[in-house]
């Protein structure tokens, strides 16, 4: 039992999340060293949203609404540590789950699957797999033809580089959420945001609400003055 009043409460429960979702099979044992990873990053921005990390969650949202076929993908960290929220936003921007694993196995995925079911999904894609993504010869290169494959944009939360550039050379709009800002995701993703996926879901399904009252030629606007390697810049020198 971790006391509420230690200092390090949140991110011990994050942590807790995470252990519990290993026991029962959704997280891979490389999940968690990926968390202690992103955990370090996380630490160096104060374990905050920055202003810059905001500003590509609005851009991120404002292009997966306007986008025509948004898919949103999903592995073992997100859905242990997001699992609601995560469904909040597919059903807000109108977004199916694609369950994606680097560590795949037909076991995890049906265990991923249902978890995301039992926190109200509808529409979780990903055991097909009835596609591959070019040029990739791991296991995250298994796609759905009417999810990831077909998709215009599709939102990365804890994506590995080389996929993330195989999305993008096949002309899709990538967003990342990752905290390490000189991964080969940040550098290349289309919009990176660099948070933890704990407040940057959140965060993306309050800015869906908001946003979606906005005029399309003011989503357009927010879009078209996005700059991403300016942002990242920002992240690294510390700029806010
Ligand atoms: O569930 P699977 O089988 O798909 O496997 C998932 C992992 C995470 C093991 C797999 O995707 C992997 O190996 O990822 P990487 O290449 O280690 O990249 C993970 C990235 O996510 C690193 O740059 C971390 O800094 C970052 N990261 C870790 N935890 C978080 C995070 N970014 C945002 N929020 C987090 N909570």
């Amino acid at each position: 039992m971790i006391p509420k009043d230690h200092p390090r409460y949140a991110s011990l429960m994050i942590r807790e999340r995470l252990v519990k979702g290993y026991e029962s099979g959704i997280v891979c044992t490389h999940g968690l060293i990926a968390h202690g990873r992103g955990e370090a990053f996380d630490y160096l921005i104060g374990e905050k949203t920055t202003e810059a990390a905001m500003h590509a969650t609005k851009v991120a949202v404002a292009t997966l609404l306007t986008a025509e076929r948004p898919v949103i993908s999903v592995n073992g960290n997100t859905a242990a540590l997001v699992p609601d929220e995560i469904v909040h936003l597919s059903e807000h921007i109108g977004a199916p789950l694609e369950v994606n694993l680097f560590h795949r196995t037909e076991e995890r995925m049906d265990k991923i699957i249902a978890h995301l079911k039992a926190h109200s999904a509808t529409n979780v894609l990903g055991k097909k797999a009835d596609a591959r993504i070019p040029g990739i010869e791991h296991e995250r290169g298994k796609v759905d033809k009417d999810g990831i494959y077909g998709a215009d944009a599709v939102l990365v939360p804890l994506e590995d580089g080389d996929r993330c550039e195989a999305l993008v050379r096949m002309g899709k709009t990538v967003i990342a959420i990752d905290l390490n800002p000189l991964s080969r995701t940040s550098r290349t993703a289309t919009i990176t945001i660099v948070d933890n996926v704990v407040r940057a879901i959140p965060n993306m399904v309050k800015l869906s609400e908001e946003l979606r009252g906005i005029k399309q030629t003011e989503i357009r606007k927010i879009i078209d003055a996005f700059d991403n390697e300016l942002n990242l810049q920002r992240m690294t020198e510390h700029d806010d």
